[in-house]
């Protein structure tokens, strides 16, 4: 379907390739691209030569400064439709009507890694959205987690100089596992809760089609009638929360830097379009200070337990961006683009926000006309006296003031009524004073409500992530001094870190009990078992039963699974019947990693080594295994303790008999579990 946003970009595409010659930038045809303009056949190259001037200009100029943060990321185009009327507590015109459709452009990065790092390193991952609706573009700058690092934005160089790479030899890219962020960390205690994120699974994402979003700040919702309520802004993924492990997204940096991206893009083109729900959490004005908490500091969150999640529409993602650069690397998001009926809070990381967005877009997109820009471009019109500027695109005619009656006074200005904007009314008193809120110094209480939250492979995963990040700093009294926080989060935590990384927890600290809040493990964010665009590889060589596998192909593709066919070598397989098969990738050019199952079907030989390692690093990563006939017992030579006879295991392996027909149906199951941890080892 064609949207307002889509006919604008069709009205702003180049002209067709073969719609004419090869031209300059002024439109000069060109018979020749490929030899400078030379005095004699080896002379020197003349200065006349205007086509090879322009050409290496403009090739020189190709780069614009990338993000100082979220460097790397994808986006994409879709939609966003509410449920139903959120008149009662907003009069966003897109949040009114259930039948309208606003255009929108997402677009998700990890943070800490240039343009070309790896995406899946250990981080945290944006989550912007910008809302084309039509009073206006409206953005929310959201990230996967719901906290932040620090309380107020003056703190932001200090956090992100400690995290990037380090200034005097730019190591690591793309890591947090360094000397400087956790100097910083154990100097700034209110890090802490959103450490405890970035050491879980959620830091790891398996696509960004897989995570939740968030707004991190409490927002306002503003009615018709002028009325304010808090609102926290969550996003929830419809195929479920789902995380790589460490090990295999350390692999996956190597094997496939592009994961992340590779898989949005390759999902949208394939027409299994993400889709999240946006859901609010709705807190009345009169209980603002009803929490342990002050809800203007973003290193909280509003425990889903004690405010529910109302969901109030839903997003979809249906259409890759035609040009990576003019799309997704020019795209200006910035925490202040709301409309009619959104407004802020005095969070000060939220202010300082509102300050830093548009600062940053004059430096990187080279001044201040960025809104012209196709992907920046609002759908409702624009029409005032802001004028000239590097990158003017327009021909603005008229009067450039306000008052002005030489233009008929225009462009007018708006009442509310007519869809103006205006800024909450509030009564606001104060000293003047440099100092954090009092209501804010609780650190500790939250990263221990995280903490006791989550299930037992997701603590053990946190602690393998502290002993690694931990293990990879230098300084041994900045690890020392790690733990010692940590001791104020959880005793057990800190005991376990110390344990690994060499120093000693000191004993006797006082931590917090809050009651575990279960939304925020992921063990209780699964979905719905679907196994929606998982990635299966079916394993096969020469003396596969090729029905077996085109049955059950086709079964997990009805589910719409992903299934390839992996063998030794390209081409095809010779199958049991004498037939041929064809094969999807050679072994050589994938790895384990970059798939969610593997299943090993009868007649194909499992003894060769890449087979092997590809089964063992499955199984190594919890992914679900399945294999029948045959194969099953060659499936219990290779994992002894694994195997425990016909039929389905806790373990995830799946083993049956030929022709057994619940088998797909249980490794299906399987699949839609996503992992299994409880795992014996493996010989
Ligand atoms: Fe930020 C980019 C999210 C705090 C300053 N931020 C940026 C992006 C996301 C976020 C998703 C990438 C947008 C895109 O895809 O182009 N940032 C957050 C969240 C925060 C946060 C959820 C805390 C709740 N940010 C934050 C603070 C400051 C900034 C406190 C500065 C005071 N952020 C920036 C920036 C960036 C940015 C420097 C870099 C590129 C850009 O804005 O366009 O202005």
């Amino acid at each position: 379907m064609t949207d307002e946003k889509q006919k604008q970009r069709d009205s702003v595409r180049a002209p067709d390739p073969s719609d004419g010659p090869l031209t300059t930038d002024q439109g000069v045809a060109v018979e020749h691209t490929d030899d400078s303009l030379t005095v004699g056949d080896r002379g020197p190259t003349l200065l006349e030569d205007f086509h090879f001037r322009e050409k290496i200009t403009r090739f020189d100029h190709e780069r614009i400064p990338e993000r100082v943060v979220h460097a790397r990321g994808a986006g994409a185009y879709g939609f966003f439709q509410p449920y139903a009327s959120c008149a009662d507590f907003t009069r966003a015109a897109f949040l009114q009507d259930p039948s309208l459709r606003t255009p929108v452009f997402v677009r998700f990065s990890t943070v800490q890694g240039p343009r070309g790092s790896a995406d899946t390193v250990r981080d945290v991952r944006g989550f912007a959205t910008k809302f084309y609706t039509p009073e206006g573009n409206y953005d929310l700058v959201g990230n996967n987690f719901p906290v932040f690092f620090i309380q107020d934005g003056i703190k932001f160089p200090d956090f992100v100089h400690a995290v990037k790479p380090e200034p005097h030899n730019e190591i690591p890219t793309g890591a947090s596992a360094h000397d400087t962020l956790w100097d910083f960390v154990s100097l700034q205690p209110e890090t802490l809760h959103t450490i405890m994120w970035l050491m879980s699974d959620r830091a790891i994402p398996r696509s960004y089609r897989m995570m939740q979003g968030f707004g991190v700040h409490t927002f306002r919702f503003v009615n018709a009638a002028g009325h304010g309520t808090f609102v926290k802004f969550h996003w929830k993924p419809k195929l479920g929360v789902h995380s790589l492990v460490w090990d295999e997204a350390q692999e996956i940096q190597g094997r496939d830097p592009d994961f992340n991206r590779r898989d949005l893009w390759d999902t949208i083109e394939a027409g299994q379009y993400p889709e999240w729900e946006l859901g609010v959490q709705l807190i009345p004005e009169e209980d603002e200070h009803s929490f342990d908490f002050d809800l203007l500091d973003a290193t909280k969150i509003v425990p889903e337990e004690q405010v529910p999640v109302r969901p109030i529409g839903r997003m979809v993602l249906n259409r890759n961006p035609d040009n990576f650069f003019a799309e997704t690397e020019q795209v200006a998001f910035h925490t202040a683009n709301v409309v009619p009926g959104i407004d802020f809070t005095n969070d000060p990381l939220l202010q300082a926000r509102n300050f830093s967005y548009l600062d940053t877009q004059l430096l990187r997109l080279g001044g201040p006309n960025f809104a012209h820009i196709p992907v920046n471009r609002p759908v409702a019109g624009v029409r005032n006296n802001q004028r000239d500027g590097f990158h003017q695109e327009q021909i603005h005619t008229g009067t450039n003031y306000t008052p002005n009656s030489l233009g008929a006074g225009c462009p007018v200005l708006a009442s509310t009524d007519a869809g103006a904007y205006r800024h909450l009314t509030e009564q606001v008193d104060g000293q003047k004073i440099r100092r954090r809120s009092p209501s804010f110094d609780n650190h500790y209480l939250q990263a221990a409500l995280f903490w006791r939250s989550m299930s037992d492979w997701e603590q053990q995963h946190i602690i393998d992530a502290f002993r690694f990040e931990l293990g990879k700093v230098s300084a041994k009294d900045v690890r020392a001094r790690t733990v010692e926080q940590l001791t104020l989060v959880s005793a057990d935590l800190a005991k376990a870190v110390a344990e690994g990384v060499g120093v000693h927890a000191p004993e006797g600290s006082q931590t917090p009990t809050p009651e575990p809040s279960p939304a925020l493990s992921l063990e209780n964010n699964k979905g719905d078992g679907s196994i929606a665009t998982r990635q299966i590889a079916v394993l096969v060589t020469d003396g596969v039963d090729d029905a077996q596998v085109t049955a059950l192909k086709e079964a997990l593709t009805a589910e719409g699974a992903i299934v390839e066919l992996l063998a030794p070598q390209d081409g095809t397989v010779r199958t049991a019947g004498g037939g041929t098969l064809p094969v999807d990738r050679a072994l050589p050019t994938v790895a384990a990693v970059l798939y969610d199952a593997v299943l090993l079907p009868d007649g194909a030989q499992f003894s060769d080594d890449p087979v092997r390692r590809f089964v063992r690093n499955s199984y190594r990563h919890g992914k679900p295994i399945g294999a029948y006939g045959e194969a099953a017992s060659a499936l219990e030579e290779l994992l002894p303790a694994a195997v425990t006879g016909p039929g389905v295991n806790d373990h995830g392996v799946i083993t049956a008999p030929a022709g057994d027909d619940g088998f797909g149906t249980a490794f299906a199951a399987a699949v839609g579990k996503h992992r299994f941890w409880d795992r014996p080892p493996l010989a």
